[in-house]
């Protein structure tokens, strides 16, 4: 029998991968989308096949999370076999701005996605996408599924609200509910306002037009892994015979400076500059910034704007429990992340 699977958040980076995957393994797959004045769907344009076609599997409802009539009303409709609850205000910053809002999507909307999935189809197995953010201000290193939370942000706070009921709904009404506390992960379809794509669009910008860019903190370490392998960690959570919360991770932490080097590794060896001009030095504040000593020019900035409030300086994964029981392990290394998102910046465009 054909598998139906419903995600919420299909239009973002997660969501797109995984609607691929499912789709890959002859799913029919579900969508809710939130109505926008310009599209939205650029991440599925792989996938979008025309819907008069006869084998069509990819269907877009129109909904929101946090509007519970709109999810009671698909959930309903659709009857999924499983539910990947990805929808969120996914950035950590704007939940400085954003609060009320942000509790509102990702906390209540979450609770709205089980409650819809409790009425109308009680077997169903529900994923939520929880966080490392969790962890916040760590209190062990590395973060197993044991650590105590600690969160630092608005985001992180909502976020354990919606963990916290989905291990409520699982153990209150026998709902196969899980948890997957998945660390940064990064792709050619990363949002271009979170800190790597902004690093690989910006280098990439100022090769070509000069023109400089700016960061707050450089010094917050990231255990970041490839988004398209964190999609099979979800899909294999619900493939389990136990609902169990799971740390997705590579085990492996970098500092965001440590990217940009990186990055600059690569530009060494792929476009053909001599790479020694790209110079870390201390502007008059004390703060490192990247210059370019050719053109005596700025590279990277740093610009107060772009700190948080609150910080989270280290996560760092133990995913050994996912290695163990989903027999899932990160393939991608972090060079070669870096190798992915700037050959796409070069050849495709920006991500
Ligand atoms: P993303 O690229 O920002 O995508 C977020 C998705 O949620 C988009 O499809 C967005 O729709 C949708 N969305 C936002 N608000 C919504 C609402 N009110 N109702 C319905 N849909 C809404 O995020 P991502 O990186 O793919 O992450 C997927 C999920 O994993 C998120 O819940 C995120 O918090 C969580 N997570 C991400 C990471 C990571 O490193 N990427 C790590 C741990 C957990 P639009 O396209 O219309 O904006
Ligand atoms: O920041 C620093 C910033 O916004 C990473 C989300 O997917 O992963 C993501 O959250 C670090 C932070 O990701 C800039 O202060 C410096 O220390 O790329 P980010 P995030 O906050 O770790 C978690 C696991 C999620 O769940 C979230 O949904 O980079 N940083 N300068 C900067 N960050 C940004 N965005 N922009 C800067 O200019």
């Amino acid at each position: 029998m054909i598998k139906i699977a419903l995600i919420s958040g299909i239009t973002g980076q997660d969501g797109s991968f995984l609607a691929e995957l499912l789709l890959s393994k002859g799913y029919d797959v579900h969508g809710i989308i939130r109505r926008a004045s310009t599209f939205n769907t650029q991440r599925l344009n792989n996938i979008y096949q025309d819907p008069h076609i006869p084998d069509h599997k990819l269907t877009l409802h129109y909904g929101d999370v946090s509007d519970p009539l709109s999810i009671d009303q698909i959930i309903q409709k659709v009857k999924p076999d499983e539910i990947y609850h990805l929808g969120a205000q996914s950035h950590v910053k704007v939940s400085f701005e954003l609060p009320a809002y942000t509790a509102q999507v990702d906390a209540f909307g979450t609770l709205n996605m089980l409650e819809a999935m409790r009425k109308h189809c009680p077997n169903a197995k529900f994923y939520n996408a929880a966080t490392s953010e969790l962890f916040g201000a760590a209190l062990e290193t590395p973060q197993t599924e044991t650590t105590p939370f600690n969160p630092r942000s608005p985001y992180g706070c909502a976020k354990l609200y919606a963990y916290t009921i989905t291990k409520i709904y699982r153990e209150a009404y026998g709902l196969f509910a899980v948890n997957g506390i998945l660390f940064n992960h990064e792709s050619e379809r990363r949002g271009s306002t979170f800190v790597t794509a902004k690093i690989v669009n910006g280098l990439h910008d100022y090769l070509t037009n000069r023109k400089p860019f700016y960061l707050g903190n450089v010094y917050a370490k990231r255990d970041w892994g490839y988004a398209k392998e964190y999609v099979e960690a979800m899909y294999l959570m619900l493939q389990q015979e136990k609902p169990e919360d799971f740390v997705i991770g590579t085990g492996e932490t970098h500092t965001i400076k440590e990217f940009i080097d990186e990055c600059l590794l690569y530009i060494k060896e792929n476009y053909r500059l001599d790479t020694p001009r790209f110079q870390w030095k201390k502007n008059e504040q004390g703060r490192e910034i990247l210059w370019d000593q050719l053109f005596n020019s700025l590279i990277i900035g740093i610009d107060e704007n772009y700190y948080r409030p609150a910080e989270v300086d280290l996560l760092l994964a133990d995913p050994t429990k996912a290695k163990e029981k989903l027999r899932w392990e990160p393939k991608i290394t972090f060079k070669e992340l870096v190798k992915i998102m700037m050959y796409y910046r070069l050849y495709n465009g920006k991500i």
